[in-house]
C-alpha cells in the first residue's frame, strides 16, 4: 500500500519521475545503511510510534519533495544564470569585419587582397596587435559589434587612433541592423556629422577612380568633379601604390571629401614644413588628436550616435546602431608626408567600457 501511494505520487510529476525514483532507491540504500551502522537512529525512528515502513514512507515523501524543489530551484537558477551570461558576454569591441578596401597609398604593398583586418577586432593593442591602414582617400573598413550600441546621452562609440601624433581624419558612418540578420545591409550609411560637414571645401557625394600605374609608375586618378591627376610618391617606387590590388586595373571609391588637413607653412621653397591647418576637425572624425572629442586615456575619438544624418544632412534620430564604417576622408598628398591616410585600431561601445578606463 505504501509503495502504491509512492507511485501514484510519482505519476503526478511524470517529468521528474526518473530523478525521483532514483532518489527513492537511494533512500532504500540509505535506510539500510542507517539501520545497520547507526542503530540508535533506527531506534529513534521506531520511538515515534509509527512502524518503520510508515516512517520510511514519510521520509521518502519528504525526500521526494526536497528533490522536486531542488530540481525546480536549480532550473530557475540556470535560467537566471543564462540571462546574466547573455548580458555580460557582450563585447565592448568590434566583433567582426565585413568589408575592407585600402585606398591607394604608401602602404599598399603591405595589404594583401584578402586582408582580414584582425587588428581591428577586439580590444586594441593587446597581444601585439597593431592598427589598420585605410590608405588614401576613399579607403574604408566596415565592421560590427555583437550587439546594438544604444544611443544614450553623450558619446556612444569610441574609435581608437593609430596612435600617433598627426591627425589624418576619417569620416565615420553608422547603420542599425533593422532587418536583424546580422549583416550591414540596412543602408544607406548614415554619416556622423563632424565639424567640417558644412565647410565649403567639403564635397559630399565625392567619387574617385584610381588607375593602375602605367609606364610612369604613378597611380592616375579621375574624380566626379571633372578633375584628374597623378599620385606621385615622394619616396620609393611607383609600384608600391598598387601592390595590394593584384590584377585590378582600377578601383573606385565614393564618400565625402574633407578639406585639406595640412599646409606647407615653409617660407623657404627648398624646405617643406607641413603643419595641420588650424581650426579644422574640431570634432567628429576618426584619428584626430588634441581635438574636442579625443580621449587621451583611451587614445580614441568619441562619437555620439545623435550626430547621425541622412544623405541630405537631416538628423537620423537613431536609438541604436550595430555597424560602423570608417573612411579615409582627406584627398591630399602632403609632400614628404605622402597621402593623408587614416589609421585606426578598432572601436568600442563606450557604455560597456569600465568608466575608470576613460
Ligand atoms: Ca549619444
Ligand atoms: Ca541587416
Ligand atoms: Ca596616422
Amino acid at each position: 500500500m505504501v509503495r502504491r501511494k509512492q507511485y501514484s505520487f510519482l505519476e503526478s510529476v511524470p517529468e521528474r519521475s526518473r530523478r525521483v525514483r532514483f532518489s527513492i532507491r537511494s533512500l532504500s540504500l540509505l535506510k539500510g545503511s542507517i539501520s545497520g551502522s547507526v542503530p540508535e537512529y533506527s531506534h529513534r525512528i521506531r520511538f515515534s510510534g509509527q512502524s518503520l515502513e510508515w516512517t520510511e514512507y514519510l521520509i521518502s515523501k519528504l525526500i521526494v519533495l526536497i528533490v522536486i524543489f531542488s530540481v525546480y530551484a536549480c532550473s530557475e537558477k540556470l535560467t537566471t544564470t543564462d540571462e546574466s551570461v547573455q548580458t555580460t558576454n557582450q563585447s565592448p569591441y568590434i566583433a567582426k569585419v565585413f568589408d575592407y578596401q585600402y585606398g591607394p597609398g604608401q602602404h599598399a604593398s603591405l595589404i594583401t587582397p584578402n586582408e582580414k583586418c584582425n587588428a581591428f577586432i577586439g580590444e586594441p593593442w593587446i597581444n601585439g596587435k597593431s592598427f589598420t591602414y585605410l590608405g588614401g582617400w576613399g579607403g574604408y573598413i566596415i565592421a560590427g559589434f555583437d550587439h546594438a550600441v544604444n544611443n544614450t546621452n553623450g558619446p556612444d562609440i569610441a574609435v581608437y587612433t593609430q596612435p600617433s601624433v598627426g591627425s589624418e581624419p576619417g569620416v565615420v558612418y553608422v547603420m542599425a541592423d533593422t532587418n536583424n540578420d546580422g549583416l550591414p545591409n540596412d543602408g544607406p550609411w548614415l554619416e556622423l556629422k563632424g565639424s567640417e560637414y558644412n565647410n565649403p571645401q567639403t564635397i559630399h557625394n565625392y567619387q574617385v577612380t584610381y588607375y593602375k600605374p602605367g609606364t610612369s609608375g604613378y597611380v592616375t586618378w579621375k574624380d566626379n568633379q571633372g578633375k584628374e591627376g597623378n599620385l606621385v610618391p615622394q619616396f620609393g617606387t611607383g609600384s608600391w601604390w598598387w601592390g595590394g590590388y593584384g590584377d585590378k586595373t582600377s578601383v573606385t571609391f565614393s564618400g565625402e571629401k574633407l578639406p585639406d588637413a595640412y599646409a606647407n607653412t615653409s617660407k623657404d621653397p627648398t624646405v617643406q614644413l607641413w603643419m595641420p591647418v588650424s581650426g579644422l576637425f574640431r570634432f567628429g572624425y576618426a584619428e584626430c588628436y588634441d581635438n574636442e572629442d579625443y580621449n587621451a586615456k583611451l587614445k580614441a575619438n568619441f562619437f555620439d550616435i545623435s550626430s547621425a544624418v541622412d544623405a541630405v544632412g537631416v538628423p537620423a534620430n537613431l536609438s541604436k546602431v550595430n555597424f560602423i564604417m570608417v573612411q579615409s576622408g582627406v584627398f591630399q598628398i602632403a609632400g614628404w608626408l605622402n597621402e593623408i591616410s587614416t589609421e585606426i585600431s578598432g572601436a568600442a561601445d563606450i557604455h560597456l567600457l569600465d568608466k575608470k578606463s576613460y
